[in-house]
């Protein structure tokens, strides 16, 4: 490594490598330094500080599990950017070694033994796996990019030389994962802009800089692109660089049949290079010059978009300020649940819809659990629920001291394995309407997967398939399910899927929402928040909707409180 700014992430798997090579000497002779470099290998990887900025204030060994041993090493790393005694030990072990180690069950042995016994084709082969698997732990989950880049963006926004600034990228398009950010500056000063962007405190190295952009790496290997324009061209720049790839690919042939070219800098009516160029301030005007609708950011993945810009038939998407309620929220109130409990109680969470402005919420704690209670039990702890909140209607009605003017009674049920749900039927019918979940057995195959849901969506208080995919981004894939088949059911049963907000689900994905406004299946947005900030969270799910083209008519909580209140009696 050349740098002497080593990440968290390098220098834990620099440790590692010490450790592996501890292994391959000898086992038994060196069980403590196994030991010890794979603690300090954890540590540094779940540090909430970079090391190198602990070890510029003197504070590397107050890290737990950096003892004085390893803390002079990686000074001589950070000084230096070499460490001898690290050098020395893996000197010998040829570097793919170390990469085939990043794969799960292989150890340093195995390893070694692929590289001096097996097949080589086999090894390049597991070689790319590494790779790949890199390039998708790279990307982050777009509610810590869009964090990260607020900050930058609020940085470069204090420069006088700094006419307008705007996400660009995969963040403007609000992609759910990010794989690295890009902002647009308008200024007539680009040098002085780059050079102000590039002293960002937070700034670990200056990856490249030219006149008019430039990259930075910022803690957690989160890579920014600054691009600049004066002006009178920031308009064709937001377009170019907002992308997407495909996007830009099919908006240049369009472009090549009328006899145009496509740049950041504009439009030029023929392919000389030094022919005059048409600017644009606006991508309204940008577009409109190629004969196209303003297409939103969202939008532009190559999927229609151009086609429905041509004919004016964009859809008229949803927004943020047209939801009026928020269809999952867990409160601190104890129905006795197995799964988490919410951490701030109704009235907290009544406050903060009060200042989102909604007409309505409803509360969805998980189910009460099986274990420890029976039936009859269930019944009770749900009756202890619909008393409360009839309770809070009541004074909802008498008091009117914000927008809020009613809390539902719900329910987040868990879909058991056969599709039944773990609560009674006297304990549905307390209930104003339930949502269901899979929070377990996610391998039971496309048909069983696809039977279960049903059988659980069929249950007429259910109304809500919650986050249906179930997938955890960056750590889960989705189930699989017939999705032909469960929109078809839901479209003839009044059975809605949910749009599930949280950063880590963002469920259903957009491609799916795209499938089910363009069959007419209605959707619901709940934040799933366990806290009242989470509440926050709406936004992303609001940004996945628009992905999937959703005007305010495909989305339930959308509608006022009557007009919802008419939809549950269907
Ligand atoms: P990401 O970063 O993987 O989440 O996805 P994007 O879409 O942000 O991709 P990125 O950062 O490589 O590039 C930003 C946009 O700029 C991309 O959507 C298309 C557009 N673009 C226009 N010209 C170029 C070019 O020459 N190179 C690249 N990389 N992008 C270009
Ligand atoms: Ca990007
Ligand atoms: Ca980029
Ligand atoms: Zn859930």
């Amino acid at each position: 490594m050349e740098s002497k700014t080593f990440t968290n992430l390098q220098i834990a798997e620099l440790l590692r490598d010490v450790a592996a090579s501890y292994q391959l000497k000898d086992q038994n002779k060196y069980k403590f330094q196994i030991i010890a470099y794979e603690r300090a290998a954890d540590a540094v990887e779940h540090a909430s500080s970079e090391l190198k900025d602990l070890w510029d204030d003197g504070k590397l060994e107050e890290v737990p599990g950096i003892g004085p041993g390893i803390a002079e090493h990686l000074s001589e790393l950070f000084k230096t950017g070499h460490s001898k005694h690290f050098d020395n030990l893996t000197k010998d072990i040829p570097p793919e070694a170390f990469k085939l180690m990043e794969l799960p069950g292989i150890g340093i042995k195995t390893a070694m033994k692929m590289i001096k016994e097996g097949d080589p084709k086999e090894v390049r082969e597991k070689l790319k796996e590494v790779a790949e698997r890199n390039k998708k732990e790279k990307r982050h989950l777009l509610p810590y990019a869009a964090m990260v880049a607020h900050e930058v963006m609020k940085y470069l926004s204090v420069s006088p030389k700094v006419m307008r600034v705007d996400p660009l990228g995969s963040l403007r398009r609000q992609a759910s994962t990010i794989g690295d950010i890009d902002i647009a500056v308008a200024t007539n000063d680009s040098v002085a802009v780059l050079d102000y962007f590039t002293k960002y405190p937070k700034s670990q190295k200056t990856i490249e800089k030219g006149d008019r952009t430039a990259s930075i790496l910022l803690p957690g290997e989160i890579r920014v692109d600054l691009m600049t324009q004066p002006v009178e061209s920031y308009g064709s720049l937001l377009q170019h660089f907002t992308g997407s790839k495909h996007h830009n690919i099919a908006l240049r042939e369009l472009a090549l049949k009328k006899g145009l070219s496509l740049s950041e800098y504009g439009i030029r009516r023929s392919r000389k290079p030094n022919s005059k160029i048409q600017k644009f301030r606006t991508e309204k005007e940008f577009y409109k010059y190629l004969g196209l609708d303003y297409i939103e950011p969202e939008l532009r993945e190559d999927t229609g978009e151009i086609e429905s810009a041509k004919e004016h038939k964009l859809p008229s998407l949803i927004e943020l300020k047209d939801v009026k309620g928020d269809f999952q929220i867990h409160s601190s109130f104890d129905i006795e649940t197995s799964h988490d409990l919410g951490q701030s109680s109704m009235e907290e969470i009544i406050k903060k819809a009060n200042e989102l402005s909604y007409e309505y919420i409803a509360f969805t704690e998980h189910n009460p659990s099986q274990k420890g209670h029976d039936d009859s039990q269930i019944v009770e702890i749900l009756k202890r629920k619909r008393e409360n909140i009839d309770k809070i209607n009541y004074s909802l009605k008498n008091r009117h001291t914000g927008s809020i003017q009613k809390v539902f009674n719900s329910l987040e049920i868990d879909i058991l394995s056969d599709g039944r749900l773990p609560v009674p039927e006297k304990g549905l019918e307390l209930l104003d309407f339930a949502l269901v979940s899979i929070h377990s057995s996610f391998d039971l195959g496309k048909d069983l997967m696809t039977k279960r849901v049903l059988t659980a969506l069929a249950q007429p208080k259910v109304r809500i398939f919650a986050h249906p995919t179930a997938r955890k981004l960056n750590e889960r894939e989705g189930v699989e399910l017939n999705w032909p088949e469960i929109f078809d059911f839901c479209l003839k049963n009044n059975k809605w899927i949910e749009i599930n907000s949280d950063p880590m689900r963002l469920d259903l994905p957009d491609n799916l929402v795209r499938e089910a406004v363009k069959l007419g299946v209605k959707m619901t947005l709940g934040t799933d928040a366990h806290h009242k900030n989470g509440m926050d969270n709406m936004a992303f799910g609001v940004s996945v909707a628009r992905r999937g083209w959703a005007e305010t008519g495909d989305i339930i909580n959308t509608r006022n409180l009557s007009e919802f209140e008419k939809l549950l009696k269907v």
